[in-house]
């Protein structure tokens, strides 16, 4: 029998967000993670549900978060399962005060842990938090198809890939005007690569971990879906032109400047300055 605490915003939210990226193809087998920072008012009404259950640990120590709440999906656990069962794929969890462990109170049903991404995802809630002010509360990684497609084709540097998105839809400059972090290559799963996420996250609510995926940040689970959403369909869009032999026309510098000016943004300086963004 499934757990009353299943009919909470947090949960159905989390199942809403792990089902569409499942069949957006961004989340094959147990690619994919998400965690979204609970309040104290979120979790007031299913107090009595929780229970701490065990220690996991973080496997470092992340200092700043001490008893922050998060909804994270489970290690090896796929998104294509979370709707049918939520308790077993998804964990939530509350840092410890010496920022090593964390107690598991709902879920991850079968001893299961947080993901193997949990580095990047608390290192970047911790980096997201402190430039939103407090806004930022969701972290989001899928292998975004086109966003990996393109991560072959073009030059790796933050400048070159914004640009590019931007040209591709003219929706982007709007919706992530402080552009796209780009990180070498690097092993998944590791402190490293959790730290420099999260120092790309200091500037850009999205970050491309080159041929693997997309990390996404936001204030809601909608709305990191939603940037997501907007960069990959831009990337769709740029595959396509490539496909068909390259662009002949684009938005231009100008355009951009205009759009800026008329949504009230103030455009990564870089990418705006980068005309050329593919040899
Ligand atoms: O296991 O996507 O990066 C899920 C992943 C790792
Ligand atoms: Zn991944």
């Amino acid at each position: 029998m499934s757990s009353p605490i299943e009919s909470s915003w947090f949960i159905k939210g989390m199942v809403k967000a792990t089902t569409d990226m499942w069949l957006k193809g961004w989340d094959e087998r147990n690619g994919g993670n998400v965690s979204l920072r609970l309040q104290t008012e979120d979790i007031a009404p299913f107090r009595h549900l929780l229970q701490e259950d065990r220690l996991v640990a973080i496997g470092e120590t992340i200092s700043g978060l001490a008893g922050q709440s998060f909804l994270v999906t489970g290690s090896g656990r796929y998104f294509r399962n979370v709707q049918l069962d939520p308790e077993e794929n998804l964990g939530l969890i509350e840092i410890c005060a010496d920022g090593e462990s964390a107690q598991v109170l709902w879920g991850l049903r079968g001893n299961g842990v947080p993901t193997s991404e949990l580095s990047a995802h608390l290192k970047s809630h911790r980096a997201r938090q402190q430039v939103t002010h407090g806004a930022s509360r969701v972290i989001m990684h899928c292998h975004a198809t086109n966003l990996i497609a393109l991560s072959y084709a073009l030059d790796l540097s933050s400048a070159a890939l914004t640009r590019a998105l931007w040209e591709m839809s003219t929706e982007c400059l709007v919706v992530f005007p402080d552009g796209v972090g780009v990180l070498p290559w690097m092993v998944p799963g590791t402190s490293f690569i959790g730290e420099a996420t999260a120092e790309a996250m200091l500037k850009h609510p999205l970050v491309l971990w080159p041929f693997h995926g997309i990390f996404g940040s936001g204030a809601s689970l909608d709305e990191t879906f939603g940037l997501i959403d907007t960069a990959e369909k831009a990337a769709e869009v740029l595959v396509k032109v490539l496909s068909m032999g390259g662009k002949k026309h684009s938005i231009t510098t100008q355009q951009l400047r205009d759009l800026a000016a008329r949504f009230h943004v103030d455009p990564m300086a870089e990418a705006l300055a980068t005309e050329k963004w593919i040899s």
